[in-house]
């Protein structure tokens, strides 16, 4: 991501949605976004600073008081929500090749992916009228009580670059349901699916500034953003440093805040499973997605007594992976999406020699015709990992797998939870009770058995430790955007000595 002022013409224009007008930056600065395939720029995105903040919060503000918004009743959200994922079908494709486009991941994988994101409309559409409160049978018998959920108010969603839609829906569809207003902050490196994407809301339906967008650099937009006085919550999926710094710039305003971190997340091979389907869940945890997920299996701990045959296998599918453009529907493993996550990630490979690991495979750039331009890393898997190095206490976030042998079950929980991180884990076993005895055990908030990385809108997705605050998905997704509110009513008027509590 390089800073311009100055564009050639080609680069695809795009702009930010701020009370219903497609705005550029109030200082007409601009940002490249470029392709990580090519390597190039195709497209460029407004640079915004703070007084674009200002405007955009000021249409979420207003939009929430509207009673265009804030009059519909949550049915009538909930239908406008079912909308949008009629839209979000119709136009998935296209979705899917900007996402592509922009991040590099692969096109196998974006377009059911954006498709599948229809499911969260609806199921929070859905959800919006069923939110119930409840009246409390009070101890105090004159006194009729109850409570109402309400909405918080402007919400700022700053999303990460690795899967900007889906990020995204897991904040917009529940916090929408709930009835909240929002301004939405995509990663620098990844912001045109998102500019494109909330034209739907429009189409839609849904009233002027509800929706409202702004680009632009994390210590700039993002930290603008998290200290505005009038956003009441921010939710962030990012990295451990950027979610420490919007907790801190949050906490100035005693503003609220969901946190999706990173992890290191413990894959484990006990010497019972299928190895095969165990191997195969190895390589989803790592390679998929050019293991740029926070979800990534990146530690591998293997039962001892299978530890070869399990390297062997894995080292023998993952060389057979087939790098190149995402585009193409044969590829496996694509680019990594940014120029500096391709310098952190051969940066961590040099960590893994240094700390004394073995590499068994990769362990370098790839630069094979198939690969382009881009910023392309071999998958990579080294062996001999202890896990005080730092190959498996730090997130890489890409191909680079740490395979960590060991001796028991008892063995195997405590290398798993020496970890700062706790978003997810995976167990494959064919032994019930050690499935649930291991599950039980993982200090994480996904556990996956005899599979990995699946999510779902029903299943509430957070992590323990470092990797975060609050949940996602599920039922309980849509209180993170809700606020209690109780109402007594006295049932009989009396007056009573008034200087003694009620
Ligand atoms: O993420 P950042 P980056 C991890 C991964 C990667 C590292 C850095 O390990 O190497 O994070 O990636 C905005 N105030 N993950 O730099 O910086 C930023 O503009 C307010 C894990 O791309 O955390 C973007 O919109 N906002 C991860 C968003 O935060 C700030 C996904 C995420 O950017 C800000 C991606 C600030 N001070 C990377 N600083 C996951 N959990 O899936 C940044 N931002």
């Amino acid at each position: 991501m390089s800073d311009i002022t100055q564009t050639p013409a080609e680069l695809a224009e795009y702009h930010n949605l701020v009370a219903g007008q497609r705005v550029m930056a109030d200082s007409g600065e601009w940002l490249d976004s470029f392709n990580p395939y090519t390597g190039q720029p195709w497209a460029r995105i407004p640079r915004c600073g703070a007084s674009d903040i200002d405007s955009a919060v000021a249409a979420a503000k207003a939009a929430f008081q509207d009673p265009a918004w804030r009059g519909l009743t949550a049915t009538q959200r909930g239908k406008l929500l079912f909308k949008v994922a009629d839209l979000i079908e119709q136009h998935s494709d296209r979705f899917a090749e900007l996402e592509t486009q922009d991040n590099g991941k692969l096109i196998t994988e974006t377009t059911p992916l954006i498709k599948y994101l229809a499911d969260w409309y609806r199921y929070f559409g859905g959800l919006a009228d069923k939110i119930e409160g409840a009246v409390l049978p009070m101890d105090k018998p004159s006194n009729f009580v109850y409570t109402r959920h309400e909405p918080l108010g402007v919400i700022a969603a700053i999303t990460a670059w690795n899967s900007p839609l889906m990020l995204l829906t897991w904040k917009l569809a529940p916090l929408l349901a709930a009835g909240n207003t929002v301004v939405i902050k995509p990663s620098e490196h990844a912001s045109v699916s998102t500019l494109e994407f909330v034209e739907l809301f429009v189409e839609a339906g849904f009233p002027v500034g509800v929706i409202n967008t702004v680009t632009g650099l994390g210590n700039e937009a993002g930290e603008a953003l998290a200290a505005h006085p009038d956003v009441a919550k921010v939710a962030f999926t990012g990295g451990e440093k950027g979610g420490k710094s919007v907790f801190e710039t949050a906490a100035h305003n005693l503003t609220q805040v969901s946190l999706e971190l990173g992890g290191k997340s413990a894959n484990i091979i006990f010497d019972d499973a299928n190895l095969d389907a165990a191997v195969n869940g190895a390589v989803a945890g790592i390679f998929a997605a050019t293991g740029q997920t926070c979800i990534a299996g990146s530690r591998l701990l293997v039962q001892k007594s299978v530890h070869d045959q399990v390297v062997e296998q894995l080292v023998e599918f993952a060389s057979a992976a087939k790098m190149g453009s995402p585009t193409e529907t044969t590829t496996q493993v694509g680019p990594i999406t940014t120029k500096p996550q391709y310098n952190h990630v051969l940066s961590m490979i040099e960590k893994g020699h240094a700390d004394g690991a073995t590499c068994a495979l990769g362990g370098k750039a790839a630069d094979s015709e198939e690969c382009g331009n881009g910023w392309f890393v071999e998958p990579t898997v080294f062996t001999g990992v202890s896990n005080e190095m730092r190959i498996a206490q730090e997130e890489v976030f890409g191909p680079v797998l740490s395979v960590i042998p060991f001796e028991d079950e008892a063995d195997a929980i405590r290398i798993a939870n020496d970890s700062l991180y706790g978003l997810a884990s995976g167990i494959w076993t064919s032994d019930i009770g050690r499935a649930i005895r291991v599950s039980n055990a993982m200090e994480s908030g996904t556990v996956w058995v005899n599979t990995y990385r699946a999510v779902s809108f029903i299943a509430p997705f957070g992590g323990y430790k470092n990797s975060g605050i609050g949940r996602e998905n599920g039922q309980e997704a849509i209180f993170e955007f809700l606020q209690t509110k109780t109402v007594w009513m006295e049932t009989e008027l009396k007056t009573g000595n008034p200087f003694l509590m009620k």
